[in-house]
């Protein structure tokens, strides 16, 4: 077994003892298995749509046999499917490709801790360790501690940090950002910015400026819009999802602290119910608890065996 596919097994723990997959074994499926599961992925945050789609299908495939191995195989199997397509006409914006010359602009927001600035980290990290130059941009500059910790990090990873003072505009960082990133031909720029509550309509408002000035500098930027979204929350991520993607056009999710929570199956209703991917994983506080979202192995970590 990989160290990657223990590490993501290990995160999503929580989340599989939530299933227990194996109490289910040498019992018949009837209506009180079905209610059980229907209970299981209910409260790892599946959604209710997406359960009731997948007790109809257990029960046509099922009812009446007794449950082994090749229920659990069914049950992940449908769910990597639910996980690969969307609802009709709710597939979000993709991500574009930066044009020749110019850096990959990746725009990163969402409410306060849920854990931007670190996902920022991780990201960054992968990017150098593929051998690209990375420019931050500090663009939470209400607290001059959001700067440091970014800072922080962006030495210890080895990428380029742009920051203003204390209280300065943040679309002025995000543009001197973007100044720094061309003259320096980085190949990626990441812009952290201040955590918001989507309730907050001058943050976001705030946010679309940073946007905007970086669609002037940079033509065709940002190609990638990513929210963050803390795992442990469950539905209410839906909820701050929702709003935050009114304003903004996001074009995938990063789902944080899934180490923390049995409520992995919030993926589901992200990606269905926004239409929203969710393109990386973090799994804890070290920099490199970090995946990129792949479908079979997120299901058949969560449902465990
Ligand atoms: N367990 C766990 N903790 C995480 C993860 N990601 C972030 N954290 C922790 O969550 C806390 C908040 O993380 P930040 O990255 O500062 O969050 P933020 O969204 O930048 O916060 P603000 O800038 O204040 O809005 C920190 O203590 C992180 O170490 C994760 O995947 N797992
Ligand atoms: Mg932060």
């Amino acid at each position: 077994m990989s160290s990657w596919w223990s590490r993501i097994k290990s995160g999503l723990a929580r989340t599989a003892r939530l299933f227990d997959v194996r109490n289910w074994f040498g019992k018949k499926v009837d209506q009180d298995l079905l209610d059980d599961l229907e209970a299981r992925l209910i409260q790892a945050d599946v959604g209710v749509k997406a359960t009731a789609r997948i007790l109809d299908e257990v029960r046509a495939e099922f009812a009446g046999k007794t449950a082994d191995d090749s229920l659990v195989d069914f049950l992940k199997a449908r769910l990597v499917v639910l996980l690969e397509t969307d609802e009709a006409g709710k597939a979000a914006p993709t991500a574009t490709k930066p044009e020749p010359d110019s850096p990959l602009v990746i725009l990163v927001a969402g409410i306060n801790g849920a854990g931007k600035t670190t996902s920022i980290a991780k990201l960054s990290k992968r990017f150098v360790g593929e051998g690209k130059s990375v420019v931050l941009a500090a663009c939470d500059t209400f607290r001059a501690a959001a700067a440091d910790q970014l800072g922080i990090w962006a030495e210890r990873i080895g990428a380029d940090l742009v920051r203003g003072n204390e209280g300065a505009d943040p679309a002025s960082v995000a543009h001197d950002a973007c100044q720094r990133a061309i003259s320096r031909k980085a190949d990626v720029l990441i812009v952290d910015t201040a955590g918001r509550l989507h309730t907050q309509e001058h943050l976001m408002r705030e946010i679309e400026k940073i946007r905007n000035v970086i669609a002037r500098k940079i033509p065709g930027a940002p190609h990638e819009c990513l929210l963050v979204l803390d795992g442990t929350i469950g539905q209410n991520a839906l909820k701050q999802a929702e709003v935050f993607t009114k304003t903004l056009t996001c074009t995938g999710v990063i789902l944080t602290k899934l180490d923390g929570t049995a409520k992995g199956g919030i993926v589901i209703p992200i990606r269905r119910q926004l239409g929203l991917p969710v393109k990386y994983v973090g799994m804890g506080e070290g920099v490199d608890d970090f995946y990129p979202f792949d479908s079979k192995e997120f299901v058949e970590a969560m449902i465990g065996s």
